[in-house]
């Protein structure tokens, strides 16, 4: 097999920030990989656009074909402070020189506690606080609820519909949607029980206030408050197509939790670390979660989440009750550390409503003209569009995958969500340039007007 090293850009913001194809999408060399990514890994694992990357930065992914695309999606809302971020590449580079691995809980290091420190510092919330590290977002959603049950001495688990939490057996029952993420996989974990959310859109106009009323009495209804450990909810839903809840929704649940002794869980998974134009999505309304799950955002591309919360709750689980080989590893930790300072340091908060404004202005501005979207929701850098049926107002999933694959032939990477299929959304890295997001959201405007 011939090396291509010498051919391969070098990543990060000294990328050309163009839309450049020089080949279809994907090209011949991307189409060669995938054969042998058929034959090598299995259809379970599917890939979305099949290109295959060898540098990316700034809003740009280039690949093995020489194509340079529109990077709409962040590798769904991970790489906020860029791809192959200088600061971030450093980090990486410095820590592994030095050592990549001890387990943090057979030998420490500080890099682990640096981030714990920054993470109780970020988190909202004027109490003591806590952190745990882990590998994966559902890693850690796994040990919130360990956390809240270890604390509480209960096991009820409070998911929503249209949740989504990860892949693994507990957080596989925590998710709603069964195709792709469920189906033919259980049994699932016991103790997950699921209430209605918030969904404007969907739910006829619901008041905030009332769907937390309609939450709560199920809640009250089929658990019961005393045998309830945790709610857990995403301050805007992610995979279930960036359904932000009506105003109230969130401090509601959060106020009858916290009389009922309830932990409440927030997944910050996709919404944290400055994507919606807050460090947290949490802050908007000024809810305060008594455990926060971070991961995603966190590490500017390298494997690592969180969680944090109350000093006492997170100090319920005896000792040796938290840990694993890789948890908080300190090459992910050293990352993290320079991509919390990116956020800090770079306006990366401010950033994101900026993004924000450009992508409503854009996406309302289609829907205006164009009534199959049926709505244009989310809030900074995350941000979505429904695709219904004009007259019956049925999710249009057919439409949307159309959409998308217009999209990804025209070279811009974007992403799909949603319950029904029917959402495409946008989560371009933080470190866009105006001009590229303007030519993206040109190529979406074009696939709409063709389709
Ligand atoms: N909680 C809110 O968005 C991950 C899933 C990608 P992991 N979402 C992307 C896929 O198809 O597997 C996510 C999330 C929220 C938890 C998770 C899980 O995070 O790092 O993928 O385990």
């Amino acid at each position: 097999m011939t090396s291509t090293i010498h051919t391969v850009p070098i990543g990060g913001p000294t990328l050309a920030q163009e839309l450049k194809l020089v080949t279809e999408v994907p090209g011949p060399r991307s189409r060669e990989i995938l054969a042998r990514k058929n034959a090598a890994v299995p259809r379970g694992v599917g890939i979305n656009v099949p290109v295959f990357v060898v540098a990316a930065g700034g809003g740009v992914l280039v690949d093995v074909d020489g194509n340079s695309l529109i990077d709409l999606g962040s590798g769904i809302a991970v790489t906020g402070v860029g791809n192959a971020a200088p600061s971030v590449v450093a980090a990486v580079a410095a820590q592994a020189a030095q050592f990549t691995h001890t387990c943090f809980t057979i030998t420490g290091y500080e890099g682990y506690v640096e981030v714990a420190e920054a993470l109780n510092r970020l988190v909202p919330g004027d109490f003591e606080k806590r952190t745990a590290l882990f590998n994966s977002g559902a890693e850690a959603v796994e040990n919130a609820v360990k956390i809240a049950r270890s604390y509480t001495g209960r096991q009820a688990i409070i998911a929503f519909d249209h949740a989504y939490h990860g892949r693994t057996n507990l957080t596989m029952a925590l998710t709603a949607k069964s195709m792709p993420y469920k189906s033919g996989f259980g049994p699932f974990a016991p103790e997950v029980y699921r209430a209605q959310m918030s969904y404007p859109y969907r739910d006829g106009g619901v008041s905030g206030a009332e769907a937390a009323r309609r939450a709560i009495s199920q809640i009250e209804k089929q658990v019961g408050a005393a045998n309830t450990a945790a709610i857990l909810i995403e301050p805007i839903q992610g995979e279930g197509g960036f359904v932000v809840p009506a105003d109230g929704f969130l401090p509601a649940l959060a106020a009858w939790a916290n009389d009922n002794d309830v932990v409440l869980i927030l997944d910050e998974v996709q919404t944290g670390f400055a994507r919606t134009g807050d460090m947290f999505a949490s802050e908007h309304e000024g809810v305060i979660g008594d455990l926060v799950v971070t991961a995603k955002g966190i590490a500017g591309g390298l494997p690592l989440s969180a969680v944090t919360g109350r000093a006492e709750i997170m100090d319920a689980p005896h000792v040796g009750g938290l840990g694993g080989t890789y948890a908080g590893n300190p090459i992910a930790c050293a990352a993290a550390i320079a991509a919390i300072a990116s956020f800090e340091q770079d306006g990366l908060v401010e950033r994101a409503r900026e993004i924000g404004v450009l992508l409503r202005d854009r996406l309302s501005g289609l829907a205006s003209k164009d009534p199959r979207i049926g709505d244009v929701r989310g809030r900074g850098a995350m941000v979505a569009i429904e695709l219904v049926d004009p007259v019956t107002g049925d999710p249009d999933a057919a439409l949307t995958s159309r959409i998308a694959a217009a999209c990804h032939a025209a070279g811009a990477v974007v992403l799909t969500a949603g319950t029904y299929g029917n959402v495409i959304r946008f989560l371009p890295p933080l470190t866009i340039s105006d001009d590229l997001l303007d030519t993206g959201l040109d190529i979406v405007a074009a696939a709409l007007a063709a389709k």
